[in-house]
C-alpha cells in the first residue's frame, strides 16, 4: 500500500536516503512522518525542497479535480505574479488575505477590497484572515456550508499560511489529529495532503506555487526569516534628497530624482539603510531606470511594497530586476 506522509504528502520510501519520503526501513511501517518532516517538525531543521515545475502541477490537478479553491496570498505578497496565478485558477473559488495580524491598522479591509478590483480585476469574494490571532480560522468551512460544497483545495504561494490554517482547523477536531509540517523555508508541503477530520469537510494542502525569483537564495535562510513579518508592520517613511539613496539587504540601492518620500510596507527586520553617493555599495550591479508616477507602489516581489510620494525617475541598482513591478497606490493622494 502507498504510504503518504502525514507531514509534507510525499510518497514513503525507504530505498532512496535524503529524496523525498525517505523513512528508514524499521520506521516506515508505524512511522506517519518522513525523515524529513519529523526533523522539521521536533528539530526545527532548515530543509530546502527543489520541485519541477510545480506551478503547473498545481493548477493541472485543480483544474481537473477542485470543487472549490481557497487561495492565501498575504497583503505583502499581493502583485502581478501572485494574482495572474489566482486568476488563472479555473474553478470557484474565494480569494483570503491571509495573516491580516501583520496588516498596518491604516490599511482598512475595504480599501484593499476595492483596490483588488481597480488595480487586480479581482471581483470574487474576499476573506481577511489570520490564523496567529484566531481570527477567521473557521471562515471557509462556514463559506462551504453556505455553498452546500463539502471539499476543498487551500492554495496559495509557498509561505502563505496554508499549512499552518489547516493545522489550526483540524486542531478543533475531536478526531485523531495529525500535524502539517510549515516552517518559513520555501516548500515545505511537496504535494497534496487531504484532511477528513474537518466537521465533514475534505480540505487539501497544496505545495505552495513558487515565485519565479525571490530576493532570498535558496541557503539564505536568516534572509528569509527577516523578510517574513513577526508582528504587525510599522510602515517606515524616508524623506530623500537627490544626494541621498536607500539600500535594502544589500541587494537594492534605490535614488529618487527628486526630494521625494518613500513608506516602506515589508517587514520591519528587513535591513534597510540611507548611503551617499560616494558610498561604493552594489555601484557596480545592474542599474535601470523606473517611471513613477505620483503616488505609487513599488513593489519588490517576495518582499513587499514600497509607496513613493512624488513622481520620479527611480534610479535601482540590482541584480534583481524581475522583482520590480510599479503599480498605483492603494492609499488615495
Ligand atoms: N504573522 C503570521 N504568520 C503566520 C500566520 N500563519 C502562518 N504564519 C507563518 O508563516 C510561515 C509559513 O507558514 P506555512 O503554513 O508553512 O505556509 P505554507 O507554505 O503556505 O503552507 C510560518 O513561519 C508560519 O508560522 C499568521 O496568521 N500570521
Ligand atoms: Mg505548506
Amino acid at each position: 500500500m502507498i504510504r503518504k506522509c502525514h507531514g509534507c504528502g510525499a510518497v514513503m520510501q525507504s530505498e532512496k536516503v535524503g529524496e523525498l519520503g525517505y523513512t528508514s526501513l524499521e520506521k516506515i511501517k508505524d512511522s506517519l512522518y518522513c525523515e524529513r518532516c519529523f526533523k522539521i517538525i521536533h528539530y526545527n531543521e532548515k530543509a530546502v525542497t527543489k520541485l519541477d515545475n510545480i506551478n503547473d502541477k498545481i493548477k493541472e490537478e485543480v483544474n481537473k479535480k477542485a470543487k472549490y479553491v481557497y487561495f492565501l496570498v498575504d497583503l505583502l505578497n499581493v502583485n502581478e505574479e501572485t494574482m495572474n496565478t489566482f486568476k488563472s485558477i479555473n474553478v470557484d473559488k474565494t480569494l483570503i488575505i491571509s495573516k491580516v495580524d501583520i496588516v498596518p491598522k491604516s490599511i482598512k479591509d475595504y480599501v484593499i477590497k476595492e483596490w483588488l478590483k481597480s488595480e487586480y480585476g479581482i471581483y470574487c469574494d474576499v476573506i481577511f484572515q489570520s490564523t496567529k490571532k484566531n481570527f477567521n480560522t473557521k471562515a471557509l468551512l462556514r463559506n462551504l456550508e453556505e455553498k452546500g460544497v463539502n471539499e476543498c483545495y487551500i492554495l496559495g504561494f509557498t509561505n502563505a499560511g496554508k499549512s499552518t490554517l489547516i493545522n489550526k482547523i483540524s486542531s478543533f477536531s475531536e478526531d485523531e489529529k495529525t500535524e502539517i509540517a510549515t516552517s518559513l523555508i520555501p516548500n515545505t508541503t511537496v504535494d497534496f495532503i487531504e484532511i477528513n477530520n474537518c466537521e465533514g469537510i475534505k480540505i487539501v494542502d497544496s505545495p505552495g506555487f513558487t515565485l519565479e525569483k525571490t530576493i532570498y537564495a535558496d541557503d539564505e535562510f536568516a534572509l528569509m526569516k527577516r523578510v517574513n513579518p513577526r508582528n504587525i508592520i510599522k510602515p517606515v517613511t524616508y524623506q530623500v534628497k537627490e544626494i541621498s539613496s536607500i539600500l535594502i539587504e544589500d541587494k537594492i540601492r534605490l535614488q529618487s530624482n527628486v526630494k521625494n518620500s518613500l513608506t516602506f510596507y515589508m517587514s520591519n527586520d528587513v535591513l534597510i539603510e540611507r548611503v551617499f553617493p560616494n558610498n561604493v555599495k552594489l555601484k557596480d550591479k545592474e542599474c535601470f531606470i523606473l517611471d513613477i508616477p505620483n503616488n505609487s507602489d513599488l513593489v519588490i516581489r517576495s518582499l513587499g511594497f514600497i509607496n513613493i510620494k512624488k513622481a520620479c525617475k527611480l534610479e535601482i541598482n540590482s541584480d534583481l530586476k524581475e522583482l520590480f513591478e510599479v503599480r498605483k497606490s492603494m492609499f488615495r493622494d
